[in-house]
């Protein structure tokens, strides 16, 4: 008798992590569908980057429009729904506080509601954030027990989905889990993202195509880690006996300065200073300055733990923007 392949559905497909977690899942034997809102040109290039644009079924449907989602749920009855769709980008978040509020909290009270009211079996991962954290902080790092202080309307939405995440597990006994994952990168990443951006601008200066690379706050301070690994903790989290909150990070952290330097030095310069112009548009209303995980409860339960350093991680970004700009 066939083995019918588990189903999981993937919203958020086109951006950075929803490419890397289709990778993983169809590795695994899955049937991935990634949900797609209406675009007039939807850019399938993240997918293409890792090769797997034609392995994914499409399926139409938007965070902001409730009923679109039951159909989609009514219809696949998934084993597993990532909602990995958001309005990402935090420095955006201020001047679309509503859109941000939209797609990040309440359509994600569609999406459970969907699974309570036509497949309460699905289990849930919400990609929760970091970013909730903002200046809260146990002795100067975040794990589960860190209280929130968002500090914009991103990280605000963000723990309105958290905890209502957490709500439907309690009200309703659904399978919930939330990853909190810290800052994560790869050769994909948001071009508007900081290390994107810096990796991006470093390979054109290399190449003669760029002059400068203009940034806003280089004292701030992430964790970076490798989408790559990360998106491993999100399917382990659905693989538990039950739903639980995980932090997701490497538990080092570095500030955007040091990553500008080592993606300068990736490509043999040294006095990168003078390469910087620091913009005061890409100076935030309020900023998170220092972010550092601490990973043990995802070590120790799940038995994740990141691969990939620091230092590789840039270099691997430089080397794919390199290539990309001399295509
Ligand atoms: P972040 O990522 O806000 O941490 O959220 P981002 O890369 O945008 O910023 C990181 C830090 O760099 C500083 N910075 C700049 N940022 C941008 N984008 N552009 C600049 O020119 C610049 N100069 C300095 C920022 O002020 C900030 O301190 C990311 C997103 O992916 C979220 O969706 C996710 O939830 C969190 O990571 C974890």
């Amino acid at each position: 008798m066939e083995v019918m392949a588990k189903k999981a559905l993937i919203t958020g497909i086109l951006g950075q992590d929803g490419p890397y977690l289709a990778k993983h899942l169809l590795n695994k034997g899955y049937k991935v569908f990634g949900l797609i809102r209406r675009y007039s040109n939807p850019t399938f290039d993240n997918l293409d980057f890792l090769g797997i644009t034609r392995e994914v079924e499409y399926v139409q449907g938007d965070m902001s429009d409730e009923a679109s989602l039951y159909s989609v749920v009514k219809m696949l009855q998934p084993a597993e729904v990532y909602n990995l769709a958001a309005q990402s980008f935090v420095g955006a978040s201020w001047d679309q506080a509503k859109l941000t509020t939209e797609v990040n909290a309440i359509g994600v009270l569609y999406l459970l509601n969907a699974i309570k009211f036509f497949s309460p079996a699905t289990k849930f991962y919400q990609a929760s954030t970091s970013e909730m954290f903002g200046l809260g902080n146990t002795n100067g790092r975040q794990d589960e027990n860190t209280n929130f202080h968002p500090r914009s309307p991103y990280g605000v939405s963000k723990v309105y989905a958290y905890w209502m995440t957490v709500n439907f597990r309690e009200s309703y006994n659904i399978f919930t889990a939330n990853g909190i994952l810290f800052n994560h990168e790869s050769p994909i990443r948001g071009i508007q993202f900081v290390t994107r951006k810096i990796t991006d601008g470093v390979a054109r200066i290399k190449l003669g195509l760029a002059k400068d690379l203009r940034l806003g706050n280089l004292k701030s301070r992430r964790d970076w880690g490798f989408a790559g690994d990360y998106v491993e903790a999100m399917h382990l989290m659905l693989q538990q006996d039950k739903g639980d909150d995980f932090v997701v990070g490497t538990g080092e952290n570095h500030s955007v300065e040091e990553f500008v330097s080592l993606a300068f030095e990736h490509i043999g310069i040294k006095d990168w200073q003078k390469y910087i112009v620091t913009d005061p548009r890409f100076i935030r209303p309020a900023e998170v300055p220092d972010l550092k995980a601490n990973p043990q409860k995802a070590k120790k339960i799940l038995g994740w733990e990141p691969k990939t350093s620091f230092k590789d991680l840039v270099a691997d970004m430089v080397e794919a923007d390199l290539k990309r700009l001399k295509k």
